[in-house]
């Protein structure tokens, strides 16, 4: 092993716009050795998700950003390959923070264990994980539904959205999903029990809303923005909810886009929007993955994963994921 490199994929330079393969670089450096205190862990799973895009541009954030040369962020599910710590031994499963990177030696309490009896390992980033996190708290303690509420969410067939529709379905709600294709559109109503769906590609999203739900939108999970979120605007109901998970369709934009403006209808609908981060609910997360390892079980919970196999594919994954190529959760193998 002691002349195996290790690999990181780190952003060469900032984008401009959507990004491209020339941002990012792949760094080699000497296999890391665990000191006292310490785990070697070697990657099983890369999780990409949206916010990277954000570490990627400069301006205010709740978090670092990245520079040119750093290691691209990121979580992993990894396996403890060497410990110096009590705290895990060789062969345990754990979350890392530790960026796009195969291995990293990283203190045992930086790391959480991943539960391999909840699901399969990859799930720790998924459905399980951030995401399932993300929709569970977003839906429940930002929107609050109730039964026969109509909720509308956006991204659909994503790692988050396709929880967010059957949490809702399970919560009684009267379900639309907003996607992009009809592969997607056919997934959310056929498998995930969605009421319906629409492909903002090729239909009049307003349009199709206020025939789907003639007395307006009560409960809208935001994952785009742009022209979706204005469209599901124009629907709202009287004391409707909006929780402002993300808004993808803006995060490769170089310059602000300009939307119609039309806030207007908060005030005449008496209208409440919210925007949430999924880390201020995380002394929580214990419950939530119960009980979406519970509704997995059930049946009542599907999900999705969208595996692209070998590290050296997570720039061209990553660039897809913000156009949607991705078709459930994205996921980079990166070793058995
Ligand atoms: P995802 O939905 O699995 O993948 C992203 C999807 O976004 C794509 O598959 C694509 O689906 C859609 N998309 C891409 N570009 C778009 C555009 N221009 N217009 C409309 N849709 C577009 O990703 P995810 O991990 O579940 O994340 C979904 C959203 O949640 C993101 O906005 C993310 O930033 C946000 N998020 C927020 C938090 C938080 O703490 N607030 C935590 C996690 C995620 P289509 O083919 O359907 O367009
Ligand atoms: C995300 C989008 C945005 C996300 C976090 C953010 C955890 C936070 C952005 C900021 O504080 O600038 O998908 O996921």
């Amino acid at each position: 092993m002691a002349d195996y490199l290790n690999r990181a994929w780190t952003m060469a330079s900032r984008p401009d716009g959507e990004p491209t393969p020339a941002n990012f670089a792949i760094a080699e450096s000497a296999m890391p050795e665990p000191k006292h205190g310490e785990l070697l862990i070697r990657t099983l799973y890369l999780s990409l998700d949206p916010y990277m895009r954000g570490r990627m541009r400069s301006g205010p954030s709740y978090a670092v950003v990245l520079e040119p040369g750093d290691v691209m962020t990121g979580e992993v599910v990894a396996r403890v390959e060497k410990s110096e710590s009590p705290l895990y031994k060789v062969g345990d499963t754990v979350l890392a923070k530790i960026g796009w990177q195969e291995w990293a030696a990283v203190g045992a309490h930086t790391v959480k264990p991943v539960d391999t009896e909840l699901g399969p390992v990859s799930t720790g980033v998924g459905v399980l994980g951030m995401p399932g996190m993300t929709a569970y708290f977003g839906l429940l303690s930002v929107l609050k539904p109730r039964a026969g509420d109509t909720l509308v969410v956006s991204a659909a067939s994503g790692a988050v959205g396709a929880v967010v529709g059957q949490i809702g379905k399970i919560n009684g709600c009267f379900v639309i999903g907003v996607a992009g294709s009809d592969e997607k559109c056919r997934y959310i109503v056929d498998e995930l029990g969605f009421n319906a769906a629409i492909n903002y590609k090729t239909q009049n999203v307003s349009e199709e809303l206020a025939q789907l739900s003639p007395t307006g939108v009560d409960c809208y999970f935001d994952n785009v923005g742009g022209s979706i979120t204005d469209a599901v605007f124009d629907n709202l109901a009287l004391k409707s909810r909006v929780a402002i998970c993300g808004q993808i369709s803006q995060y490769n934009a170089a310059e602000p886009q300009l939307g119609p403006r039309n806030l207007s209808v908060l005030t005449r609908m008496r209208g409440t929007v919210e925007g949430f981060l999924v880390y201020d609910f995380e002394l929580q997360y214990e419950i939530a993955r119960a009980r979406i390892a519970g509704w997995i079980k059930d049946g009542r919970i599907k999900y999705k994963e969208d595996i692209v196999d070998g590290f050296e594919n997570a720039p061209e994954a990553f660039i897809g994921l913000l156009t949607g190529k991705n078709f459930g959760k994205l996921l980079v193998k990166v070793s058995e």
